[in-house]
């Protein structure tokens, strides 16, 4: 017989905890090797659940419901690991080493330079032509003290995708109450650069395009590119200018300025002001009342409006994802970093560890 305190104790922590579902792992698929990859479902009790994938740390689905309790998935994806698998524009994929683009595909750090894989043009984009969108995580789910969540671990070694040092990288999602958390954490061996980020394609309607959805981002600033999406190395007033998100604007008002011709749609980086882990944008879609707001401690945003989807692109349950199908908020380094002498570092050296934190909030009030 058990003590009664200790059935008492056990009664209380059971209604504590009741509330978060324990996270439930599933296959997902199977790699050409037959190596299963396997996906981790966290559910929280206010009608929230996400999927993550061990290969590509992507978020496959998260729904999220709205004020009358409507539930939608609000990121674009796919059903099968086939699909993740061929060429796509790394849809909700985790991205690394070095998200967004590194100029001609090399830099030099601490007086050497370095020559990395090209995978756009001459220059390297999310990582290389192998990048961490392609990896296969170890996943380590827990039911946690507050939250649920997995933990994707993935050890880069060293010369990986050209960079130098071997990198031991942690991503944790957790599902909060209202909010998807990710928090990155890496070492390395020999100094390298670290600049991870999440490529969710995010759409609060669940179906459509984002052009009515109204957007803020807490920018004075953005980083303007050449004809290849390179920085020029100027930091540009958004003020007077389509890149101007300081009062909410829907996304579509101003997609044929002609600073967008270039690149059919927003494709830039966005200054952040402030610093520490901070409110830096918010989207609504006027529709459902959906909200989103993203929380970083990241110096930059890109924006991307998914320009290039033609339709041809089949997502979840066949969906044809057209032009701004979805948005992006990719928290970053500003794109170039390592090459733009004015721009925030993005340089991991040995014995220190980098930690980076970003929310994805859905508030219900
Ligand atoms: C964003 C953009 C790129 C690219 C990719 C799929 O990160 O900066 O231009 O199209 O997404």
């Amino acid at each position: 017989m058990r003590p009664l305190s200790h059935v008492l104790v056990t009664i209380v922590l059971v209604a504590m905890t009741a509330e978060a579902a324990p996270p439930v792992r599933h296959e997902f698929g199977r790699l050409p090797d037959g190596r299963p990859v396997g996906a981790t479902r966290l559910e929280n009790a206010h009608g929230m659940s996400v999927t993550i994938l061990d290969r590509g740390g992507v978020v496959q689905a998260l729904h999220v419901p709205d004020a009358d309790g409507r539930t939608a998935d609000v990121v674009l994806g796919f059903d099968d690991l086939d699909a993740y698998r061929r060429a796509h524009p790394y849809v909700g994929a985790t991205i690394g080493r070095f998200a967004n683009r590194i100029a001609g595909a090399r830099f030099v750090l601490e007086g050497r330079p370095w020559v990395l894989p090209p995978n756009e043009g001459a220059h390297q984009l999310h990582g290389g032509p192998e990048g961490f969108d392609q990896r296969v995580f170890e996943a380590v789910p827990s039911s946690g003290e507050e939250a649920p969540s997995v933990e994707l671990r993935l050890t880069s070694p060293d010369g990986d995708q050209g960079f130098p040092g071997a990198l031991e990288l942690r991503v944790t999602f957790r599902l909060l109450a209202d909010a998807l958390r990710i928090d990155y954490e890496a070492t390395s061996d020999a100094a390298t650069l670290v600049n991870p980020t999440h490529h969710a394609y995010f759409n609060l309607a669940g179906e459509g395009d984002v052009r009515e959805h109204e957007l803020w981002i807490d920018a004075e600033a953005f980083t303007p590119v050449d004809a290849e999406l390179i920085p020029t190395g100027e930091v540009r007033p958004v003020e007077g200018t389509a890149f101007d998100f300081r009062q909410p604007r829907r996304v579509g008002d101003r997609l044929g300025a002609h600073e967008l011709r270039a690149t059919r749609g927003y494709d830039h980086n966005y200054v952040l002001r402030g610093e520490g882990l901070r409110a830096v944008a918010r989207l609504r879609d006027p529709e459902s009342g959906r909200r989103l707001v993203v929380e970083t401690d990241r110096p930059g945003l890109q924006l991307f409006t998914a320009n290039g989807f033609d339709g041809r692109l089949l997502g979840k349950g066949g969906r044809a994802y057209g032009r701004h199908a979805g948005l992006c908020l990719e928290t970053q380094v500003w794109p170039d970093a390592p090459n733009q002498p004015g721009f925030p570092s993005a340089v991991l050296r040995p014995g220190e560890t980098f930690r980076s934190t970003t929310i994805f909030r859905f508030p219900s009030d």
